[in-house]
């Protein structure tokens, strides 16, 4: 049966439950103002609002499920649907010859049209529409339809959301349980345009809060703006390289739970591609020897952006050194001699020398020292002593 209200001139429904009628939950038709909110509209063979040739309807705040078709304006009825809860229709919101403003409304597990318009004109914005399986948003060649803001989410036949609109996760807390309210995190929140929108949310909240409106029938108590925390370390903290090839380690958590992307650079104008967040990735340094420093940008699921940096000195030229003998004279009478030896380095420094007597067969690196006792081979005159000074690192 209908629930069948005719030719008042102002009607106002509210805090009721509409629930398995044979074919229309609320039937409005001739009202000339019609607010119908907070209400619970379910299970209704076809119809879960219904109006005809009205001119001013409001439909907010209204959870609206399980009906074959949501809310369906038609003869030139003038409506606006903010602020609703669509779960499980088969079609959502259909407008014929009519103007329909669908605003921060969540649509979720339609099978059918999200929303179709023919001969009419509508406004859509700051919906989120997610897990839907047909097609989302129809309108015929003479409707004009406004589409954006939104975000479209895992449906089998996505739409375009609108040129500031999203495809992302919602992050509903809990979407299996129908509990539609924002993660903290969510890329829906103070992503809205404050355009049209009512000034609470579904549940009375106020809207907006922090910066900006959220897209959907919630307006969350989180702050959107939060970007990721990370790290970054070049070659495990070291302080000196001696080659442009190095490891990164980096580390990024968000308040979301989730790091979507990253990005890095040597010069902080330069960026590589954004690439999905992992904890290590090779790099390499510009050339020259020199005090490097490497950045890295963490983005979350908003596209917030965080920036972290970490230094590591290059340097890649070898000491230069010199070595004496037994004070640089000819001859030696013994094969045990004092070296005097010196070496600089312009970068990380000298730490260690080795010596060997033929260029092949080396001591093992030993710190440096300026002075050193070795023993020459014999016969001495045959022997070369030469110096091989390291870098530490
Ligand atoms: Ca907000
Ligand atoms: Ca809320
Ligand atoms: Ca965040």
């Amino acid at each position: 049966m209908n629930r069948l209200i005719s030719g008042w001139s102002s009607v106002t429904i509210v805090n009721n439950t509409f629930t398995s009628n044979g074919i229309t939950g609320i039937y409005l038709r001739l009202p000339t103002t019609a607010t119908v909110a907070n209400n619970i509209i379910t299970k209704n063979g076809n119809f879960g609002i219904r109006a005809d040739r009205s001119p001013s309807l409001l439909v907010m705040q209204n959870t609206i499920t399980s009906n074959f078709l949501g809310v369906q304006v038609s003869g030139n009825s003038r409506a606006r649907v903010l602020n609703n809860v669509f779960d499980g229709n088969g079609v959502g919101a259909v407008s014929l010859q009519s103007a329909l403003d669908v605003v921060n409304n969540t649509f979720v597990r339609h099978s059918g049209w999200v929303m179709h318009f023919t001969s009419s004109t509508g406004i859509v914005s700051n919906n989120i529409v997610a897990d839907c399986s047909f097609a989302l948003i129809t309108w015929d060649t003479s409707s004009s339809v406004m589409v954006d803001y939104n975000d479209f989410w895992n449906n089998t036949i996505n739409a375009s959301p609108g040129p500031n609109g999203m495809q992302q996760d919602p992050l509903f807390v809990d979407l299996a349980q129908g509990n539609l309210h924002l993660r903290r995190g969510s890329p829906c929140i103070d992503r809205a345009t404050s355009v049209g929108t009512p000034r609470t949310d579904f549940e009375g909240d106020p809207r907006p809060q922090w910066f900006g409106v959220d897209i959907g029938a919630d307006e969350s108590p989180y702050n959107g703006r939060i970007p990721p925390t990370g790290s970054i370390t070049i070659n495990g903290g070291a302080a000196y390289t001696s080659s442009t090839a190095t490891n990164l380690t980096l580390s990024a958590t968000d308040d979301s739970s989730i790091v979507a992307s990253m990005r890095f650079s040597n010069d902080r104008t330069n960026w590589t591609s954004w690439q999905n967040y992992s904890t290590s990735k090779t790099w390499t340094l510009p050339p020259g020897d020199g005090l490097k420093t490497v950045y890295v940008q963490f983005k979350d699921d908003a596209d917030n952006v965080s920036t972290s940096s970490d230094t590591i000195t290059l340097d890649i030229i070898s000491p230069t050194g010199s070595i004496t003998v037994a004070s640089g004279a000819a001859y030696t009478t013994s094969p045990a001699v004092i070296l005097s030896l010196a070496a600089t380095d312009g970068g990380s420094g000298v730490s260690q020398m080795r010596l060997s007597n033929d260029g092949a067969s080396w001591t093992t690196w030993e710190a440096c020292a300026s002075s050193r006792t070795w023993t020459l081979p014999v016969p001495a005159s045959e022997s070369r002593l030469r110096l091989d000074a390291g870098k530490r690192g």
